[in-house]
């Protein structure tokens, strides 16, 4: 497996969205494309809506199916939301800790998403669930697979935002070797096609300081839960 990383700036297809002006072309390999620095320009403007969805969801750490606490802080927004206690994994209509709805998914998200998608050759994405993950220094994602979704034909579009962070890229089977991919501020990567269902993990934070988030990495991931 290659991975080939975006390192130039968009096609101007999307300059209504505030996307930045035509340059290069998206690169695409099977399985991952990073649109790097993409949600950039509209980071102040998606870190408001993550306040806004925190408001009615604030975050929190789950605990697993096996009894332990997760180190990333989660919540969610639109029509579904992922969740695990000690009953297992699943997406549910409403925020067990308040048997409210999740917030409403904002536009910004929506757009962003479907345009990420798009650029990487998955038309007409329409996500239904999207998972905030609040990572502080330490807390990491261990090695898993998403495969709580219906349909696994839709790719999974992951916005990140604050310190960098090294995602480890794995294959089929947990013992297949991983690639380290660092995604930094302004990242959106695109996860489909045949390595939809890879083993995937993020490394412990490391401390730092972002100039609009501090010791802390947020990232958002878009999925059709349905
Ligand atoms: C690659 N989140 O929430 S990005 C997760 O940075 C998760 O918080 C990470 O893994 C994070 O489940 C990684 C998103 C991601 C999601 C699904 C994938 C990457 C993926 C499925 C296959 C391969
Ligand atoms: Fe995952």
């Amino acid at each position: 497996m290659t991975i080939t990383r975006q390192t130039g700036l968009l096609p101007d297809l999307f300059d209504d969205l505030g996307a930045p002006a035509l340059s290069v072309p998206p690169v695409a390999v099977p399985g991952l494309t990073v649109l790097r620095g993409l949600a950039t320009p509209q980071d102040r403007a998606l870190l408001a809506a993550v306040d806004t969805v925190t408001a009615g969801a604030p975050f929190r750490h789950l605990v697993t199916p096996g009894g332990y606490t997760m180190s990333v802080a989660m919540t969610n927004c639109g029509r579904l939301g992922w969740v695990s206690d000690r009953a297992g994994y699943r997406y549910d209509p409403r925020d067990p800790q308040t048997g409210r709805p999740w917030p409403a998914m904002p536009d910004l998200f929506t757009c962003l998403a479907l345009r990420a998608a798009d650029a990487a050759g998955f038309a007409d994405f329409v996500p239904d669930a999207c998972l905030i993950n609040l990572y502080e220094p330490g807390a990491k994602l261990s090695l898993h697979q998403d495969r709580d979704e219906g349909d696994f034909t839709a790719p999974i579009v992951s916005v990140s935002l604050g310190l960098p962070a090294t995602f480890l890229f794995g294959g089929l089977k947990r013992t297949d070797r991983q690639m380290p991919v660092p995604l930094i501020h302004g990242d959106v990567a695109v996860w489909g096609g045949p390595w939809r269902l890879a083993y995937h993990g993020v490394r412990a934070l490391k401390a730092g300081t972002h100039p609009l988030l501090g010791a802390r990495r947020i990232n958002l991931t878009f999925r059709k839960a349905v």
